[in-house]
């Protein structure tokens, strides 16, 4: 009995020091570390899968955020463990149980090995577990970070097999508990184009809509997905092939899908053992230099370029280039890099995806002459393009040039006195008359003002050399000062936010996705260093008299509009632009780092943001304003994470 005692305080200690420091466990407290939770039970769930057993998997949001997922697989094991408890408690009560979940020399899809079960109990308001499992159904229910209510107990008989777990996080953990749909639903719909034939149904049962994901044709269907709204000129390719290393059991599985269009786009996403390898690394190198070869070999053999020309460069080549790559490598292979690991270092990754792709790719160049001559085409216009627009430039940093066309119009922009890149905060602003407001409401300190006069450019549709010489475009390059495209250097940078501020309507919206497709083809690093800033001006004013005082407050939705008590004794003020406030207020509500809310975007789900970018970039008018419509209030979309400074 004593060592009984034992062990269950440890198990209580373990869970403790989850609640005590989450973010060692789930990274954050915020949005983002509550939807990992979910994360964490699906990949569970996705890992019996990938073990073989049940193609299905449910996830049902229901009314009050709480989250239920059901595999069909063999069921928890729940005979006593050798600690003398069942094992399912074992798995939501300590931290320990990591690593007996695989035995496969493949790591499956990632999380916390094993411990997630434990980690989201701990973390939770309540947890249900019930398994289905020799013809019985067990449960148990946990509560208030992972406490046991009860044992697990036999409910009911079953012809059925699997494991469901239901929780809903714990208020007091979490700075939201609101379960973001939008963003579940891209992670279910990668898991399922990762894992061919995987069913996932999705429910929110708060507005009673389920949508179904499942792809038997895997990242190829992934590949026209991505090209939905592009214009590609030739069939999804498949490349599918194994590698083996030398003193290694399991060779390394290569899966890549890709196809080019009309695009000037160029988007790679890359996993390993289907966890999203964010910031590339050895098989995305390995990829890309594969490409380049085989296509400047197939060049020079058809003398599409000359002997004394230089090859092509990669960027080049990889204009309208949309690719997913897929590797499975064991883990004794396996390297991390980076901050955040999410960067694939394998020396034997990068060695087996260029083998592979450059023999598939020759044969392929060799098969589809067509296609190859387009590619090597539109890689000989991209370098020229690339060559013209860096001659403008050049031209027009040293003042040297006589063509109007190539002179930067800036002298818009409005400096601010300090230049401690540090601090300085460029405001795109819609408009010249909000623009005029802002001048006079900044802070000249540290803000810069520089007003934009009608729509930007629609970069998606345009090339670099296009682009470069937009008026806008050009504007904003030049004072951002750190170059653009594969020259641009964010350590040149002369700001330290550059933040958008529209209208907050259609039109605004549309300005932003036109900014935002600019910024995250042209200056991407400037977005993964989070220094892209959404301005969110407010919808209303309302104020009422107190005495002699006035008592005025403002607010940024509708919702919050209705929410207001005895709104009848106030006087309502809507604001249907940045021009119809006066100085005063937009620096209050808009501008002031002290009051002011904005919104940082994020590029956590490149290929949501790309999707949506073109989508609503691209040349289907009707899907842009069917979206820009459903979608006014932009500041809740899902890719970009709300920062409330101040207030
Ligand atoms: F995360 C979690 F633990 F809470 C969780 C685990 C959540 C969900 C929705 C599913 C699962 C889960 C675990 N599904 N299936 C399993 N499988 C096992 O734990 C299992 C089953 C059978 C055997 C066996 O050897 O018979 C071994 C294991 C590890």
């Amino acid at each position: 009995m004593h060592l009984y005692d034992e062990t269950s305080i440890q198990i209580l200690e373990g869970l403790e020091a989850v609640r005590k420091r989450p973010g060692m466990y789930i990274g954050s407290t915020d949005s983002r570390g509550l939807h990992h939770l979910v994360w964490e039970i699906l990949d569970n769930a996705i890992d019996e899968v990938l073990s073989g057993f049940g193609q299905e998997i449910n996830i049902t949001i229901k009314e009050d955020n709480s989250v239920e997922i059901s595999d069909e697989g063999r069921g928890m094991p729940y005979r006593k463990h050798q600690s003398g408890r069942p094992t399912t408690e074992v798995i939501f009560t300590t931290l320990h149980s990591g690593g007996k979940f695989s035995d496969s020399g493949y790591s499956v899809s990632g999380g916390l090995h094993g411990v997630g079960g434990a980690v989201v109990n701990a973390l939770s308001q309540f947890l249900v577990v019930t398994v289905h499992r020799d013809g019985k159904i067990f449960r148990q229910n946990f509560a208030d970070g992972g406490s046991k209510i009860g044992d697990l107990e036999e409910v009911g008989t079953t012809k059925k097999t699997g494991t469901t777990v239901w929780f809903k996080p714990d208020p007091s953990i979490f700075s939201t508990t609101l379960m973001n749909y939008d963003l579940i639903k891209e992670r279910v719909r990668e898991s399922a184009f990762l894992i061919k034939g995987l069913k996932i149904v999705l429910t929110d049962e708060r507005n009673k809509q389920t949508e179904t994901f499942q792809y038997f044709d895997g990242i190829k269907e992934y590949v026209t997905f991505l090209n939905k709204t592009r214009k590609p000129f030739d069939e999804v390719h498949l490349i599918n092939d194994k590698h083996e290393v030398n003193g290694h059991k399991s060779p390394i599985q290569v899966e890549i899908a890709f196809q080019f269009s009309e695009s000037y786009s160029e988007v790679i996403i890359s996993f390993v053992n289907n966890v999203r390898t964010k910031d590339g690394g050895t098989h995305e190198v390995g990829f890309k230099s594969a490409l380049t070869r085989a296509i400047n070999e197939y060049a020079r053999k058809y003398n599409m370029i000359k002997e004394k020309d230089d090859n092509l460069d990669g960027v080049d080549i990889r204009e309208g280039l949309t690719a997913i790559l897929s590797l499975r490598i064991s883990e004794d292979l396996l390297e991390f890099e980076g901050q955040t690991k999410n960067k694939l270092g394998s020396p034997d990754a990068r060695t087996a995806v260029e083998q592979i792709v450059f023999e598939n790719m020759l044969a392929y160049l060799e098969e589809n002459l067509k296609v190859a001559n387009h590619i090597i085409t539109r890689s000989i216009n991209a370098k020229k393009a690339r060559e013209a627009a860096r001659r403008a430039r050049d031209a027009a940093r040293s003042g040297k040039s006589r063509n109007k066309k190539e002179v930067p119009l800036s002298g818009k922009l409005t400096p601010a006195q300090s230049k401690d890149k540090n601090i300085v905060e460029l405001f795109l602003v819609e408009g010249d008359s909000a623009g005029g407001s802002a001048k006079q409401g900044r802070n000249r300190h540290f803000q810069a003002i520089l007003p934009l006069r009608g729509k930007v450019l629609n970069t998606e549709r345009a090339s670099a050399d296009q682009a470069m010489r937009n008026e806008e475009i050009n504007t904003i390059i030049h004072a951002i000062g750190a170059d653009f495209g594969s020259d641009f250097d964010l350590s040149k940078m002369n700001y330290d936010k550059v933040i958008i501020m529209t209208d907050a309507d259609t039109d605004g919206a549309h300005i932003q996705v036109l900014l935002l497709t600019f910024f995250l083809r042209f200056m991407r690093p400037l977005i993964e260093a989070g220094k892209l800033y959404i301005a969110l001006p407010p919808l209303y004013r309302i104020s009422r008299k107190r005495g002699k005082k006035e008592d005025a407050k403002y607010l940024w939705t509708d919702d919050d509009l209705n929410q207001v008590e005895d709104l009848s004794s106030y006087r309502i003020q809507r604001f249907k632009g940045l021009g119809e406030m006066n100085s005063d207020q937009l620096w209050d509500t808009t501008m002031n780092p002290e009051t002011r809310s904005i919104i940082q975007v994020t590029l956590d789900d490149i290929s949501e943001a790309e999707q949506k970018v073109t989508t609503l970039m691209g040349d289907n008018a009707q899907i842009r304003r069917e979206w820009i419509e459903t979608n006014v209030d932009f500041e809740v979309s899902d890719d970009f994470e709300v920062i409330k400074e101040g207030v």
